[in-house]
């Protein structure tokens, strides 16, 4: 059990090192001033039914109770340490797993706990003012959830940057308070983290999409021959199902409202489907588009070096590694990418250790594709013909061997001016926006209620019923 009498919640032994200590605890307020800043909106004096981590034993690890979320208990829990774990992969394979960085890849290395860490204080900025519009208590206690343990996991990564990264590792601490989602001179480091999240679709597209890179790169973290940092990343994972269960309710449940009222009414076309009050699935394709493709691009270039590197030392190996039957070295291996050649797009094959982005990027797509067709069935099990498709993964991307050029949903290669001619229908436009937003203008806070355009969920949240009161707002 953790012991949550401790200024920082942890079961790192924090009490025996003091200088460590004392630098986290002087981190502690500068994140406090940030949590409030920058954290959900009006939301200081809010009661919040959450979890709490408790023990990070996979059985009971987490507690439920009402909790003021400024006084959310921000901890620092690594998965328990295995003295036999060795390197899996990569030319250290067979050495002990490090507990200290090792001194040739302490930059490198840096740097991808930095990249991950970025990107968790941004999904909050991202989300604040989402609990002004709420659909319900419900969906308000999860994004506050969520948005807790996205502090968490920042926490987790800070951790280590001050543990074992001495004083860069401070510096890049305040960095990461310092940076701002969306700020045109002090941004996130990945795109997808400066794009807004302005609305609950975006917000459940976003947890379902986006929230599931993390799971794969917390997942190739998670086989670090860094000890510590795949102990780490193994307890975010934990954390990290609830924030991908809420996305894919979230769209289900809106998908499901949309395809009752169109069976009530007997209508199809997008614009008697909206004068309902309900969001047309013309509009859910397009925001599944968007979301996706800036998703994908966070994977990084097809053909990367810097991924050859990060595996060959040891520091990121692929998903479930230690589940795949090769020799765990690669150094002979190939894999097909995919890239543009006059008006065609082309396979090539390239040596696998360069290709470690577009494999990582490949396992995340066929995850998610069985996601989107758990949406079908819902949209099929009311009679109804329209099916959400994923588009081609070179379409509207920005990174890798795609960037630069303008390919259809269906993976054409086109020509910019027709790219743009119908850039309107396959992505969001602003009066698509404007209208998701017009149904969310006010929140929905009645306990049992939810908004006209999403059905309830099946359950409440731990047993709790749907009309229990999720937040008490004081
Ligand atoms: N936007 O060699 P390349 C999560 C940069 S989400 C902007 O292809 P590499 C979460 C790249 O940084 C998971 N820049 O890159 C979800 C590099 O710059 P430097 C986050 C980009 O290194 C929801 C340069 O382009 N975790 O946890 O092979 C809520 C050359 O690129 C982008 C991680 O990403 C982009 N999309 O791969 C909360 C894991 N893509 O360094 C949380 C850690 C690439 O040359 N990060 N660039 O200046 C990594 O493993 C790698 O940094 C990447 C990029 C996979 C992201």
């Amino acid at each position: 059990m953790i012991d949550y009498t401790e200024k920082i919640p942890n079961n790192v032994d924090l009490g025996r090192d003091r200088v460590l200590q004392r630098a986290l605890e002087h981190w502690q307020p500068a994140y406090m001033s940030w949590w409030y800043d920058m954290g959900p909106t009006e939301s200081h004096n809010y009661e919040v039914y959450l979890r709490t981590a408790i023990t990070v034993e996979p059985d009971g690890w987490a507690k439920f109770g009402y909790v003021r979320m400024p006084e959310y208990r921000w901890g620092i829990f690594l998965q328990p340490r295995n003295v036999e774990r060795t390197v899996t992969f990569g030319t250290h394979k067979g050495d002990p797993a490090w507990q200290e960085v090792p001194g040739e890849y302490r930059s490198t290395l840096r740097r991808v706990i930095v990249t991950q860490c970025d990107t968790e204080p941004a999904s909050v900025e991202q989300q604040r003012m989402l609990g002004m519009c709420c659909p319900s208590l419900y969906d308000l206690r999860n994004i506050f959830q969520v948005n807790v343990e996205e502090g968490r996991h920042l926490w987790a990564m800070v951790y280590l940057l001050h543990r074992y990264f001495g004083r860069d590792g401070r510096e890049e601490a305040e960095a990461l308070l310092e940076r701002r989602s969306g700020d045109v001179d002090n941004p996130r480091i990945l795109g997808a983290f400066n794009e807004p999240t302005p609305d609950w679709l975006a917000f459940y597209m976003f947890t379902f999409f986006t929230d599931r890179d993390g799971k794969f790169q917390l997942s190739a973290l998670a086989e670090s021959g860094f000890d510590p940092l795949a102990r780490t990343c193994r307890f975010m994972l934990t954390e990290e199902a609830h924030h991908m269960f809420v996305g894919e309710t979230g769209v289900s449940r809106i998908l499901q409202r949309t395809c009752e009222v169109m069976r009530e009414h007997k209508v199809e076309m997008p614009g008697d489907v909206r004068a309902l009050g309900v969001i047309d699935l013309e509009t859910m394709q397009k925001y599944l588009n968007f979301h996706y493709s800036v998703t994908i691009d966070l994977f990084g270039s097809d053909a990367s070096s810097n991924a050859a590197t990060y595996y060959t030392t040891g520091l990121k190996g692929r998903y479930d590694e230690t589940k795949i039957e090769d020799d765990h070295v690669l150094a002979e291996e190939v894999y097909p990418l995919f890239e543009v050649v006059g008006n065609k797009i082309v396979e090539k094959k390239v040596p696998a250790l360069t290709a470690l982005n577009e494999r990582l990027r490949d396992d995340y797509i066929h995850e998610i594709q069985a996601g989107v067709d758990r949406w079908n069935r819902v949209i099929e099990n009311a009679g109804i013909s329209f099916r959400l498709r994923l588009p081609h993964k070179g379409f509207h991307r920005a990174i890798g061997n795609f960037a630069g050029h303008f390919i259809s949903p269906d993976g054409e290669v086109l020509t910019k001016e027709a790219w743009q001619n119908h850039e309107r229908d396959w992505l969001p436009a602003p009066e698509d926006h404007a209208f998701v937003q017009s149904l969310m203008t006010g929140r929905v806070v009645e306990p049992g209620k939810f908004a006209n355009w999403i059905a309830p969920p099946i359950r409440g949240i731990n047993g709790q019923p749907l009309n229990f009161e999720y937040v008490r707002f004081n």
